[in-house]
């Protein structure tokens, strides 16, 4: 895949210049026009060393890609740099408004149409697979609030497209009060003119939060299976069947599909690796590696890995049990703490949740949640409170250390979850502890907050494919930073160039960064693309630090969709700004090798 990308850097695209709009422009057939010429190689060199990112504090969830080192299988069947190129103030009106409601590139979204092709990112040997035809049928629910229309419908025919009809028994869209007049209005009309198979569409008449979403999306469904996924997922190839296998086996089997990540920034799908669900002592959900015990086993890396916990969004499980097993908390509001509820449930009461490696579903990762709850409440903590009360026994102090303000904190009535506990004869939390999650460390009951468990493993580097000089052909001038290239935040100017100046040295790697002198990445800012480019840390998820050099000497930014260009190019301060890119000289580049 690294030649693919290096390939496709150096290539210029099909699209005719500015003018062109980008609407129906087949995502397939990018096919590189020639052959790269030998010096656009990759030369070996080393980056910046970076340390692993510290553990969030919580709010929302990590891709798995996280805090591990594979390489992901960059998916090459929609890469395309120029996908969210600006061709005027309406598309870049709906690339900043899209990034304010939603979080991630709608302009990209609504080109990529309700229909695409994903990679497949399976194992080779998931492939030789048969499935039985006599699995049970399923009922797909999917809940949103204020989604993106593109990002619903894409999921929706995602699953319409990649599934048998035989196995596909509804699709169960819950709309949880979207305050989106035109989302309503766009959604009722596209289901009224395309009659979507199987798919009843439930309005809540206030705003239920989805947890007790996917509760009324459930008690809709008539399906064998229920299978949960959020409003922006792309299911992959055969994603179903191996899902449902191991539920018609044992029906107190529940399973998550491996979560492959569509990046925010580009909705490029790329494929995770197989990692498990844990937490830690804040009640966060976490990504944790396998251990190699799970690993073993005659059907290798195919077969199912017991997690113990699961990442909430996407699973699947039968109907019935799923009621018996006391669906979810009705306590709970809005958004989190559901998802290690059901997986503590799940392991203590009986049950148990796996991992299907051979099904993939991918899930546009965003870097904040758009919405808050109607009160502002932090919900987290509520939703948190309730499931520490209920299952975590004398364990629950583990979270009271680390967050103390919470021990007065009220937390609602819990009368029914405590009964529903005695009544499955549910386990005990240190069974769970002992027997699914011995990796957890426990210290004493009154231990101080304990310092959060990294997977401290220094990060593999992206190749370097180009180091030197970045000209402004127009001036001569060199790209530099104002003030202290280690500076964080401080601007780009071009200035005079000076040969024996390690500061005006820019690094172009694989993963179409820029990095000057070693040491911090040429970044925008992610919901105002009229601010002008800085240096920031880089964090190596691409998006607002992914440049590419391309058409005209123009150097593009996939995420703005816009070009870099020197504002005053008759000025002596050289100011740089995003602009449209339209090819004229302010606009051209060149990166010295
Ligand atoms: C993750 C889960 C998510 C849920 C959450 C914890 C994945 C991929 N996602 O967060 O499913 O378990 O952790 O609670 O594992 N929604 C509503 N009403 C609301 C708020 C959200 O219907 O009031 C919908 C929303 O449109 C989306 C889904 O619920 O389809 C999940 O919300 P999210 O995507 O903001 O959560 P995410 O992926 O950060
Ligand atoms: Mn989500």
């Amino acid at each position: 895949t690294s030649v693919t990308w290096t390939l496709l850097l150096f290539v210029y695209f099909n699209f005719s210049e500015e003018t062109h709009s980008f609407k129906n422009v087949p995502v397939k057939g990018l096919e590189p026009q020639k052959p790269i010429p030998k010096k656009f190689y990759p030369r070996f060199t080393r980056g910046p060393i970076r340390k692993p990112e510290p553990q969030k504090k919580g709010g929302k969830i990590g891709n798995p890609l996280g805090n591990h080192e594979q390489d992901p299988v960059k998916g090459d069947i929609d890469f395309s740099p120029e996908m969210g190129m600006i061709f005027n103030e309406h598309d870049q009106e709906v690339r900043d408004l899209g990034y304010q409601k939603h979080a991630f590139n709608v302009l990209i979204s609504n080109r990529l149409g309700y229909h695409r092709d994903v990679p497949d990112t399976r194992d080779t040997k998931c492939k030789e697979k048969s499935y039985r035809s006599d699995l049970p049928s399923a009922s797909v629910v999917i809940c949103f609030y204020n989604e993106a229309l593109s990002a619903l419908l894409r999921t929706i025919h995602s699953v319409l497209d990649r599934t048998p009809s035989y196995l596909l028994h509804e699709i169960i869209l819950v709309d949880d009060n979207s305050e989106f007049a035109d989302l309503k209005k766009d959604l009722d009309e596209y289901i009224q003119k395309n009659l979507l198979k199987n798919t009843k569409l439930v309005r809540n008449e206030k705003r239920e939060g989805l947890i007790r979403g996917r509760m009324i999306g459930a008690s809709h469904a008539t399906g064998k299976v229920l299978v949960f996924l959020d409003s922006h997922c792309e299911v992959n190839e055969m994603w179903l069947q191996p899902l449902l296998t191991p539920i018609r086996e044992d029906r107190k089997t529940v399973v998550c599909p491996v979560i492959d990540i569509i990046s925010a920034d580009t909705l490029t799908y790329s494929s995770s690796p197989v990692v498990r669900g844990g937490f830690n002592w804040g009640l966060h959900f976490k990504w944790d590696l396998v251990p190699l015990s799970e690993l073993e086993g005659p059907e290798g890396a195919t077969a199912p890995i017991k997690s113990p916990t699961m990442a909430g969004g996407l699973f699947a499980m039968d109907r019935e049990y799923f009621n018996e097993l006391g669906q979810y908390d009705s306590g709970m509001d809005i958004w989190g703490g559901e998802n290690l509820e059901i997986s503590f449930r799940i392991w203590m009461c009986g049950g148990r949740l796996l991992i299907i490696p051979c099904s993939r579903v991918g899930h546009i990762f965003r870097k904040r949640r758009p919405y808050g709850s109607p009160g502002g409440q932090d919900t987290m903590a509520h939703n948190s409170l309730r499931l520490a009360h209920v299952w975590m026994d004398e364990y629950k102090e583990q979270y009271f250390a680390l967050r103390p303000e919470l021990r007065t904190r009220s937390y609602g009535n819990i009368t029914d979850r405590v009964e529903l506990r005695k009544k499955l004869n549910c386990k005990s939390f240190k069974w769970y502890l002992d027997n699914i999650y011995p990796e957890m460390q426990v210290s004493g009951p009154h231990a101080k907050a304990q310092q959060p468990v990294f997977i401290n493993r220094a990060q593999k580097l992206p190749k370097i494919i180009k180091r030197g000089r970045l000209y402004h052909l127009q001036t001569n001038k060199c790209l530099v930073a104002q003030g202290h290239p280690s500076q964080k935040g401080g601007l780009v100017v071009a200035r005079e160039c000076d040969y024996n100046d390690q500061n005006q040295i820019w690094m172009y790697n694989e993963d179409h960064e820029l990095i000057l002198n070693n040491l911090l990445c040429l970044d925008v800012s992610e919901t105002r693309s009229s601010d002008p480019p800085r240096l920031m840390k880089c964090h190596g998820s691409g998006g607002s630090q992914q440049w590419t050099f391309g058409k005209n000497n123009r150097l593009y930014q996939v995420s703005v969709g816009q070009c870099m260009k020197v504002v005053d190019p008759l000025s002596y301060k050289g100011y740089v700004t995003m602009a449209i890119c339209d090819g004229s000289l302010p606009q051209q580049w060149h990166l010295e090798s």
